[in-house]
């Protein structure tokens, strides 16, 4: 395995994952294929893009003939493209079935007619929708609550469908809430963080008690090298932070962090479908070797620490009225 085309490595976990590889894999050649979406941003792979081992190229992973020029030259590919903000799925699910569903089976296509080595679909913890105690299996029934996750979980239905069907070498994986650098301003974290810098309201979902496991990207982007390479072929891997928190701790900590009042949290409508809480149990992943790195408490200071260090990158996305201010005004100004 010498080439590998991440999908969606203009955002935010595939960018931390391309930077990963290539320090971890000196003769690998990393060939990224994104549509840049809103979500997608060269600047996430500014610091590698002269290096000799990395090719971009921009494209739709929906696109039959874009997907099959690409994966007629590769060996595996790492699946991160996706729609991923589950309250835009919520105002309009069209390009989560599109991507998530659709691009899946395309590259999935691509993948059987060209006889890639490997396919590692990158999948998430909310497939399994909400648990109140406990963690799920890798066994566990599916039960998607918003169109995002319902998306996400048809497309693994689709990747196991083709190992079954085809004998495709398939793995998935399965993760908790990431953060870190490199996240598009819209998620909890990188939202509030920035919010809180600019001295504007946090706007929390309900009563702030919903419960997210956090994992730093760096250590998701290991567990899912390590997948890639130790993985059984046809099995799904759960990956876990270990790190579970409700968002009204995580408000108030990145409010300590900025040394910012608490009088910018902002109570605003819930979120309609909200789950409650995500536990993912990682006994599976741990059994190979892997275990999360960095504690939460000091993956949270250096994600504020980076986001104050680059303002440029934040407020650029940040100051773009079609991507995020439209969807901002749609989103929390009508609750
Ligand atoms: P992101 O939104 O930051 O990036 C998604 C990337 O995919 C962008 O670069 C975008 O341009 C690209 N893309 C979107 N549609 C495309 C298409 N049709 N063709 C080609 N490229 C396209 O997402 P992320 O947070 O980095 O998530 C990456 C993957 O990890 C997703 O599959 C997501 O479901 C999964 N995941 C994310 C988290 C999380 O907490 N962020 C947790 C678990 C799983
Ligand atoms: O403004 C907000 N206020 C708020 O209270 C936002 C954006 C979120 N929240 C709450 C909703 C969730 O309980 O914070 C929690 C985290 O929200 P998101 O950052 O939107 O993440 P989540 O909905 O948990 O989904 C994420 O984790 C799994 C990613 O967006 C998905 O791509 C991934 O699959």
């Amino acid at each position: 395995m010498q080439k590998i085309l991440i999908t969606g490595g203009a955002g935010f976990i595939g960018s931390n994952f391309v930077r990963h590889m290539l320090n971890e894999y000196k003769s690998y050649r990393l060939i990224v294929l994104d549509a840049l979406t809103y979500a997608g941003n060269l600047e996430n792979l500014a610091d590698v893009w002269q290096h000799p081992n990395f090719i971009f190229y921009k494209g739709n992973i929906g696109d039959p003939d874009c997907v099959a020029n690409v994966v007629q030259n590769v060996d595996a590919i790492v699946n991160f493209a996706a729609e991923t903000h589950v309250d835009r799925s919520i105002h309009g699910a069209g390009n989560f079935v599109q991507t998530d569903v659709y691009g899946t089976f395309t590259l999935l296509e691509a993948a059987k007619k060209y006889k890639i080595e490997r396919y590692l679909q990158i999948s998430t913890d909310e497939v399994y929708g909400s648990i109140l105690e406990g963690a799920f299996q890798e066994t566990d029934p599916l039960r998607p609550s918003s169109p995002y996750s319902a998306s996400k979980a048809s497309g693994d239905m689709l990747v196991h469908s083709y190992y079954v069907t085809y004998d495709l070498p398939v793995l998935i994986t399965r993760s908790s809430n990431n953060y870190g650098p490199y996240q598009y301003p819209e998620k909890l974290i990188p939202l509030f963080i920035t919010n809180a810098l600019e001295n504007k309201p946090l706007p929390l979902y309900g009563d702030g008690q919903n419960v997210r496991d956090w994992i730093y990207v760096e250590d998701n982007c290991k567990a899912v090298d390590y997948v890639l390479h130790h993985g059984t072929i046809g099995e799904v891997y759960n990956i876990g932070g270990g790190n579970e928190r409700t968002n009204i701790y995580i408000t108030k900590k990145i409010l300590q962090l900025l040394d910012k009042p608490e009088s910018l949290i902002t109570p605003v409508k819930d979120r309609p479908g909200h789950d409650r809480r995500y536990a993912v149990d990682c006994s599976k992943i741990q059994a190979l070797g892997w275990k999360p790195q960095v504690d939460f408490e000091e993956g949270i200071a250096k994600t504020v620490h980076w986001y104050q260090d680059h303002p440029q990158w934040w407020m650029a996305l940040k100051a773009k009225k079609a991507d995020f201010q439209a969807f901002y005004r749609k989103n929390y100004e009508s609750s």
